[in-house]
């Protein structure tokens, strides 16, 4: 075994369009990250909404930014506003925005300044079925997801709802960025397994970075 063989390259392309960032939200910035990530649940706190169907969904939200996506009976959509207090959604943090422009960039896509900022809390069992991102305005743009805290598996699929599906696990730090033509795919979280995290306990959140507005 030669010195370096285990060595991977941060950024690696999954499939099309869809790369993985392993530890790209770790090191000196992740500190301020969580401490930030723990002022906006403050200001915002995180609730289970419910779904069109009516169930409860098992991911608690909240969101930070000009846009925050929302759900009730009448559907899923972006608000300027909290549901919950009917005051606008905490600003974005400087080390949110930093981290999904850096991210974005170093994926190709320069220009990208997220409006939105969805916070999603998985307790152990929690997951999110399958489903496609499109609420946004302009599916040019691309997204940006970053797990914290244990760990998770994700699923791929295409653009039909039957397409198979490739499972991608996920660890504390590790960032994902799609758009192109991965930008409409089906996508679901597997369900969580029990585990701890020294800094966020036995809770996954996501930040999922978008361009909605
Ligand atoms: C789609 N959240 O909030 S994005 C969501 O872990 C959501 O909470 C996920 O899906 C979560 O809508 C994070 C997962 C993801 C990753 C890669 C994809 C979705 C993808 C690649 C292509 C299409
Ligand atoms: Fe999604």
């Amino acid at each position: 075994m030669d010195l370096f063989d285990d060595l991977k390259p941060i950024k690696q392309e999954i499939i099309n369009d869809v790369y993985l960032l392993q530890g790209f939200a770790l090191g000196a910035s992740e500190r301020l990250l969580l401490i930030a990530l723990q002022a906006v649940i403050i200001n915002a706190p995180l609730c289970n909404m419910m779904t069109k169907m009516g169930f409860a969904m098992s991911a608690a939200m909240t969101n930070c930014g000009d846009l925050g996506w929302i759900s009730d009976r009448k559907g899923y959509r972006y608000d300027g506003h909290n549901p919950l207090t009917n005051q606008p959604w905490p600003d974005m943090p400087a080390s949110f925005l930093q981290l999904a422009t850096s991210a974005a960039a170093e994926c190709g896509y320069v220009n990208f300044v997220p409006d939105a900022c969805l916070i999603n809390q998985y307790i152990v069992g929690a997951s999110m079925g399958l489903h496609q991102d499109k609420n946004e305005q302009d599916f040019s743009q691309p997204i940006v997801s970053v797990s914290l805290g244990i760990p998770a598996t994700f699923q791929f699929g295409g653009l039909k709802r039957s397409d198979k599906t490739l499972k991608i696990p996920v660890n504390h730090g590790d960032v994902v960025v799609w758009g192109g033509e991965a930008r409409l795919k089906f996508h679901a979280v597997m369900p969580l397994k029990a585990n701890h995290h020294k800094a966020l306990g036995d809770y996954r959140y996501n930040l999922t970075f978008r361009k909605a507005g």
